[in-house]
């Protein structure tokens, strides 16, 4: 249970946090399983997604409903229920103060498990995130607890069901934020109208949504079954011969008690469904397939075929060759190499050409939306972007997987987000959010490095111990990828940066330094960019630089707010990211933000944060139309690519570009 739950019910303080001095390496939970849910010739997959009953409890009393068992029975017996679709946030859904809601809410809904499902099999309930504590039941069973949003979490559930009949499934969700959560928050207790209230706090800017953000999912398995695939793939320095690694782990006792040597059949299938290669694994059930003339995974804009994937089929089979299991996922094959100045892939220097992005909209908050996916992977191709960050948290497993097949390269950011007062507690929560998202993604060709954290108060007592901690547990998970953090701190006074492998730096020239000089930041990123570089020897990205913007606001002179404004703050940037990649370590530029997005209440904030080259609604504000040039010229110039040919507007023959060479 929560930890400011049980404060709350013993009458506590609320406000919970402990000052540790020395903090010390303590191991972290292993996530096992959840392999993204896929149908096979062995498995069955069924959405759980739709209409849930919902119920949000008492502020004043958030564990009434664990103490009176609501979860024993269908909620709408113990309170009055709401409709509420899942997935979704559900703080926007109605027209009350759900939105600001702080502590427990309740979720149920009725399933059927088909008879067929008894015989021979297992069944798994598997979650896609939920935000951001869930507790949940089953036919009032207790089945998983889970902490920290964003990450997926599964159980198994055979032992519980009843087979060709009805079932409950009860989930609780507790969104309060404390000094010991992943990001960090305060709950505090305020006088109001009525008496007292509860309040939730927080630094970080983007609106705390919560509930059952991403799709749930029941899931059969056979009862041995494959529970682990992990990838690593290599090219050939001529990038002709490619080289797929994979190892698997299965559970479940093989299919007699004597029979311990299972093995593994992998097969590689190209685009068109041709088999390229195959073969038999060792007994550890790990092997490699060569492929020869491979298509390597590139990214956006750098090759004609982008985003190349092959299909691996892997099958489980008992000694006796019986198959066992099948699972199939997709596989990029693509080399990543670093050093103190350049950052490879297939050993082509990248620039980075991206955002930093929120999962967020308009009614359904940061629930899983597949149109509004589909629509921004739209606008990331017609801008010419590369990649983007996952600000500030894991983003949805289908966002990986399209990200996969675009050839858009993911800065892949756990939920560390304006990290302070570094205790015991929140390393462990820290690390273990790491452990999960690695564990989640290592297998995506479009993850390029890990974000350990956004904007760590990095001068702070115990940053120093805290953060080398945490890269060093990030290494030693994944060795294939580069480590950075976004890092506003600066340089100056940071502790953190000598623990990663690029520096990327957050700063807001004219916004919130000097805010309307525009004659103030050219130089300004230029000197910062060089003093990090100097100081750590690394590369150094710009992961942050915007300006807000409302749009249709149009005023000339440029003028804070104004589309003009944004535009110019913009220019004024790109020439000092021209003047630094002259330098050779600067490698990236990412603008904040993709679109605007929704964040609590304050005074600096209209409606939400205004920074996004595009609207809440995905249309182009003035500036997405200038980034476009730029993104393309910087494609045209590095990696080759021409431009499309509405790029330029025609005026005059004076006036015309230069032919697509
Ligand atoms: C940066 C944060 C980002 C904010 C941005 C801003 O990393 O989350 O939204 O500032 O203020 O410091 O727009």
């Amino acid at each position: 249970m929560a930890l400011w739950l049980f404060s709350f019910v013993s009458g506590l303080v609320l406000l919970h946090f402990s000052i540790a001095l020395i903090l010390i390496n303590k191991e972290v939970p292993q996530s096992r399983g959840m392999l993204y849910p896929r149908e096979s010739e062995t498995r069955e997959v069924r959405s759980l997604d739709g209409i849930w009953n919902f119920v949000r409890s008492d502020q004043t009393n958030p564990t009434q409903g664990v103490r009176e068992e609501w979860y024993g029975k269908d909620l709408s017996r113990s309170r009055p229920t709401i409709p509420m679709p899942v997935p979704a946030s559900y703080n926007d859904i109605t027209t009350d103060n759900l939105r600001d809601h702080v502590g427990t809410v309740w979720y149920d809904r009725k399933f059927f498990a088909p008879r067929s499902w008894a015989v021979d099999q297992r069944v798994w309930l598997r979650f896609g995130s939920v935000h951001y504590e869930a507790y949940v039941w089953v036919n009032g069973q207790k089945v998983v607890k889970h902490e920290i949003g964003h990450l997926p979490f599964e159980a198994e559930v055979t032992h519980l069901l009843n087979y060709g009949a009805e079932n409950r499934i009860t989930v609780m969700c507790d969104n309060a934020l404390i000094q010991t959560t992943v990001p960090q928050g305060r709950i505090t207790e305020l006088p109001n109208d009525d008496g007292m209230t509860i309040v939730q706090s927080y630094t970080f800017d983007f609106f705390n949504y919560a509930g059952i953000h991403r799709s749930v999912h029941l899931y059969t398995t056979p009862k041995t079954f494959i529970e682990e695939v992990v990838i690593t793939t290599n090219l050939s320095k001529d990038n002709v011969g490619g080289e797929v690694i994979y190892s698997v782990k299965f559970n479940g006792s093989a299919v007699n008690e004597a029979d311990n040597s299972l093995y593994v059949r992998a097969q590689l299938y190209d685009r068109e469904g041709k088999l390229v290669a195959n073969g038999t694994s060792d007994e550890e059930l790990c092997g490699s397939l060569q492929v020869d003339n491979v298509n390597p995974w590139w990214p956006y804009l750098m090759h004609p075929e982008p985003g190349y994937l092959y299909q691996l089929e892997v099958k489980l089979h008992a000694s006796n060759d019986d198959l066992l299991d099948v699972y199939r996922l997709k596989v990029g094959v693509r080399t990543l190499s670093w050093s103190n100045a350049t950052f490879q892939i297939n050993g082509r220097p990248v620039y980075f050409r991206g955002f930093g992005r929120h999962e967020d909209a308009d009614v359904r908050g940061k629930g899983l939306d597949n149109a509004l996916m589909v629509r921004d992977f739209n606008l990331l191709k017609w801008i010419g972007a590369n990649a983007y960050r996952t600000s500030h948290y894991p983003y949805s497993e289908e966002s990986m997987q399209f990200a996969d097949e675009h050839g858009i390269m993911i800065v892949d950011e756990c939920p560390s987000v304006d990290a302070e007062n570094y205790n015991q507690e929140l390393l462990g929560k820290h690390k273990s959010s790491l452990e999960q998202l690695i564990h989640r993604d290592r297998n995506h060709p479009s993850v390029v490095m890990w974000s350990i954290a956004n904007e760590p108060r990095t001068r702070e007592m115990n940053a120093d111990s805290y953060f080398q901690l945490v890269a060093n547990l990030t290494r030693s998970l994944d060795k294939t990828r580069p480590i950075t953090a976004a890092i506003a701190t600066p340089w100056t006074d940071d502790k953190a940066g000598r623990f990663l492998d690029i520096i990327s730096f957050n700063r807001y020239n004219a916004w919130y330094s000097n805010t309307g000089r525009l004659d103030m930041v050219t130089k300004k990123v230029v000197e910062e960019a060089v003093a990090w570089n100097k100081h750590y020897n690394k590369p150094v990205i710009m992961a942050e630089y915007g300006a807000d913007t409302l749009e249709g606001l149009h005023l000339q002179p440029a003028y804070v707010w104004s589309e003009e404004f944004q535009t110019e703050v913009f220019a004024r940037h790109f020439k000092a990211f021209d003047i630094l990649r002259k330098k050779g370590w600067f490698i990236g530029e990412f603008v904040w933000n993709f679109a605007d997005f929704k964040t609590a209440q304050s005074y600096t904030r209209v409606g939400g944060n205004k920074k996004g080259v595009f609207t809440r609604a995905r249309q182009p504000k003035a500036s997405a139309h200038l980034l476009r040039k730029r993104y393309f010229a910087l494609a045209r110039e590095l990696d080759d690519s021409s431009f499309p040919e509405d790029l330029f507007t025609y005026i005059a023959d004076m006036g015309k570009v230069e032919e697509n060479t």
